[in-house]
């Protein structure tokens, strides 16, 4: 028997992009609509009127409550284990972020900690920080490796990110972040570190099945643009997806050559220039903005906004829930941040966590909108207008979730 749900008296906020000139497109409120759902998808949509009488295995009446795409939260490192709160305490006595990464502290205390716990011990932590994620909508979230810096370790978290599907209503999107530092074993060689990235674990990844995307921390503390580039072609000659951690704490130039190799996004972007931005705009990648990390870094250089705005480039709006730089399990706190830290406009928010994420993702052609033929990931919210998902704090805002057209019990 196929499975169908009817939505009723929906305030619909679609986040469709009907044609490329009306940037406004989507973000109307359209009230008292149905959407029909279908094994999943959305098979008919339009105003109540329109309605055809239908036999359906579920009727929802959303008593006219907002009804936005399920958000997607396209960067996140949420599989770890530990925590940092003492060089949180560091950090506010002086000693900056990369010195205490230098020190061998930052990164990889979490890498120690990643390493030393079962699958078991990272699932039940990530499945605690998920949920902070869950109560504000989310049903989509990528999730990052990183922490475990070698084969076994890198594989054990991608597993777990995958496994997040089986234990809560949500969907997973991985990404191989091997080159996120240096680990100890290969101190003073990270080129060899690199060889080893390429040559054993992207294809061990790949052969598990357990990857999307591959993504690089380019940086002064992570690596130097030659590395980038050789994790990045060993990532496309697989036929995978390619990220970059770029311009975050210094401008490298990442961003423009992940840009020209195919990137579907660029992530962080505070000190990208505007041959960066000209990069992005002419290969289609978006800028994925994470004003967690800007301000719990308390980082003054601004992301050039107005710049790519008037390049057309697509922002994309993520926790990079983190332990060290971004430990804000909250998307809406995030769109908060993302106006007030980076004067997005609301709908600007609620794209770069809708549409914009799922071009990130390289799946906005089935999620981040309420369109016919689109996956059923639905959030309801108390209230009426979009702009208040990112002006309120803290008050839960959020009334239900819908998965592949399935109401969560969460
Ligand atoms: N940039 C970040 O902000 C995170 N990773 C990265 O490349 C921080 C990761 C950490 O400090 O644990
Ligand atoms: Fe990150």
């Amino acid at each position: 028997m196929t499975m169908n749900l009817l939505l009723i008296n929906a305030r619909l906020v679609t986040m469709q992009k009907v044609t490329m000139q009306n940037d406004s497109d989507g973000y109307q409120v359209q009230d008292a609509q149905f959407v029909h759902v279908c094994d999943g998808k959305i098979i008919q949509m339009g105003p109540m009127q329109a309605c055809p009488e239908m036999d359906v295995l579920q009727t929802l009446d959303c008593e006219h409550k907002l009804v936005t795409p399920g958000l997607i939260d396209c960067h996140t490192h949420l599989v770890f284990a530990g925590n940092r709160a003492n060089e949180f305490e560091q950090r506010l006595m002086g000693v900056a972020y990369e010195e205490i990464a230098r020190q061998g502290g930052g990164i990889m205390s979490t890498v120690k900690a990643t390493r030393e716990a079962s699958e078991q011990t990272l699932l039940t932590n990530a499945l605690r920080h998920l949920s902070g994620l869950i109560k504000d909508g989310v049903t989509t979230v990528e999730v990052k490796s990183g922490y475990g810096l070698t084969l076994e370790s890198e594989l054990k978290m991608l597993r777990v990110a995958k496994q997040l599907e089986q234990h809560a209503k949500i969907k997973v999107s991985t990404t191989l972040l091997a080159a996120h530092a240096v680990p100890p074993e290969f101190k003073d060689d990270a080129d060899a570190y690199i060889n080893y990235v390429c040559e054993q674990i992207i294809p061990a990844a790949v052969s598990a099945k357990l990857v999307d995307y591959v993504d690089v921390f380019c940086e002064g503390i992570g690596f130097n643009l030659k590395q980038t580039e050789q994790v990045f072609a060993t990532a496309l000659s697989f036929g995978l997806g390619i990220k970059g951690h770029t311009e975050q704490l210094s401008h490298l130039g990442g961003s423009a050559l992940a840009a020209k190799m195919g990137a579907s996004s660029v992530d962080h972007i505070e000190y990208l220039d505007a041959e960066g931005v000209n990069a992005l705009a002419e290969n289609g990648t978006v800028a994925t903005l994470l004003p967690g990390a800007f301000y719990f870094l308390r980082e003054t250089q601004l992301p050039p906004i107005q710049c790519l705005r008037e390049a057309k480039v697509p922002m994309a709006l993520a926790s990079d829930f983190n332990p060290g730089t971004s430990p804000i399990a909250s998307l809406l706190t995030i769109m908060n941040m993302g106006c007030t830290l980076f004067r997005l406009t609301p709908e600007e928010a609620l794209r770069g966590v809708t549409c914009h994420a799922a071009q990130a993702l390289g799946i906005a052609a089935k999620r981040g909108q309420i369109k016919v033929g689109y996956e059923a990931d639905f959030a309801l919210w108390n209230v009426t207008h979009p702009a208040h998902l990112c002006y309120e704090i803290g008050t839960p805002l959020l009334h239900a979730r819908i998965l592949n057209g399935v109401l969560c019990d969460d």
